[in-house]
């Protein structure tokens, strides 16, 4: 079963990540893991320190000539920026006056930085702030796209999106996979409908002349997931509870969303509930999906649906009201340098953990210690769905 760990702070000398239970024999395009490490530091709105960053990564365990070998896969990813904190962020020397330079003490409001001070009994915030930070999510990334190439290799497709940025909704349309990925290739907003770009620029200006940041709405589509993934027994084992943890798990998520989400709660059960249809070629299916694609907690086989609310970034370049942990005096928050927006690198992250959530699932139902034995247990599962 898959399971997996990240380690190292923000201005550290690295990230680390280890990730056990991927089959072997998966032939790994790190390529295609890098152009997702390169997607998540770009987008429309991110600060100066995606120009310092050039994110790839570096495979240290559980591949040989590019194939996986069954064993745990450990990654690296270095910090550049670590070139300019070295010796504020160096793991072993005691500290001095001269390396504890940049402390902070007055927290951000909805940042990690006061209860997690008060928790770990920091007096420097910085100590919270490092681990807390989203760059942390770089290495979820890499982790989740080698759960990615996983599941391409059993015909599962996933891609994730941004749906809102600010108060600017895209409208929706139904598109497969591969088209929304088309559509959003074309501009720097991974939008699906281009002519909303300028607008969402300017906004995204202004909030940045404003002193101010913005949030959004990432959508992630899932294709071709076989019914039957999850369970209904214990709540514990419904997968669609178990991709809203995963998606909340990422920085700055304040909903999550499965189908019509929300919405479904103020309709009648007649508009929300998704028709049943059986063809013979085709097998069991359903006429609409509003459930996105889960009931009892398993998959149906319609394609997963699931949305994350990103809340604005906290550090405001125009700060807030705080009180210093030292003096206790009111004062404006600490001003760190930060990204107006994080809504595109985030939608890449929301796709990652799914992709490793649903590779969790099908290896913990599959015996999965090898890819084609792997691929020939799906083969027959769907083989025996469409026969029921
Ligand atoms: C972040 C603050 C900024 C972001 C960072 C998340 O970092 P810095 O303080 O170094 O400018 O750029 O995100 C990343 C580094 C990244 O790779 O996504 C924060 O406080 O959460």
């Amino acid at each position: 079963m898959i399971n997996y760990v990240t380690a190292g702070e923000s201005h550290g000398p690295q990230l680390t990540g280890i990730i056990t239970g991927i089959p072997a024999g998966l032939k790994l395009d790190i390529k295609e893991i890098n152009d997702a490490l390169a997607a998540r530091q770009g987008g429309f709105g991110r600060g100066d320190r995606q120009k310092i960053e050039h994110d790839s990564v570096e495979i240290t365990g559980g591949v040989r000539h590019d194939i996986t070998l069954g064993s745990p896969i450990s990654l690296t990813i270095q910090n550049r920026d670590y070139s300019h904190w070295s010796q504020i962020m160096d793991p072993i020397s005691p500290a001095t006056q001269s390396n504890t330079l940049r402390q902070i003490t007055r927290p951000r409001p909805g940042h990690a930085d006061l209860v997690g001070g008060m928790k770990y009994g920091q007096s420097d915030l910085r100590n919270v702030l490092e681990r807390s930070s989203a760059r942390e999510t770089a290495m979820r990334v890499a982790l989740g796209q080698i759960c990615k190439q996983l599941l391409s290799q059993l015909d599962i497709n996933l891609i994730g999106y941004v749906q809102q940025i600010g108060a600017t909704k895209i409208p929706e349309q139904d598109l497969s996979v591969q088209e929304i990925n088309n559509a959003i290739e074309q501009n720097d907003l991974r939008i699906l409908d281009s002519n909303f770009v300028e607008q969402i620029h300017n906004s995204i200006l202004q909030a940045k002349k404003d002193g101010d940041t913005l949030g959004g709405v990432i959508k992630v589509v899932v294709e071709n997931v076989p019914a039957g993934l999850g369970s209904y027994i214990s709540w514990n084992t419904k997968l669609d509870g178990q991709l809203a943890g995963a998606v909340m798990g990422i920085n700055a998520m304040k909903g999550v969303e499965i189908g019509d989400g929300f919405a479904a709660a103020g309709k009648p059960g007649s508009q929300v509930m998704d028709e049943i249809d059986w063809n013979p070629n085709t097998g069991w299916s359903r006429l609409t999906n509003h459930l996105g694609g889960f009931e009892g907690g398993m998959t149906n086989s319609m394609p997963l649906i699931i949305k994350a609310a990103m809340k604005p970034i906290p550090t405001l370049y125009k700060p807030l009201q705080t009180v210093d942990i030292k003096t206790k005096e009111k004062q404006k928050a600490q001003v760190e340098r930060s990204d107006t927006t994080a809504i595109v690198p985030a939608s890449i992250v929301v796709e990652s953990v799914v992709a490793i959530e649903i590779a969790k699932a099908i290896t913990a139902t599959f015996e999965a210690s090898n890819l084609d034995r792997l691929q020939k247990a799906l083969h027959d599962y769907r083989k025996e769905l469409l026969q029921y």
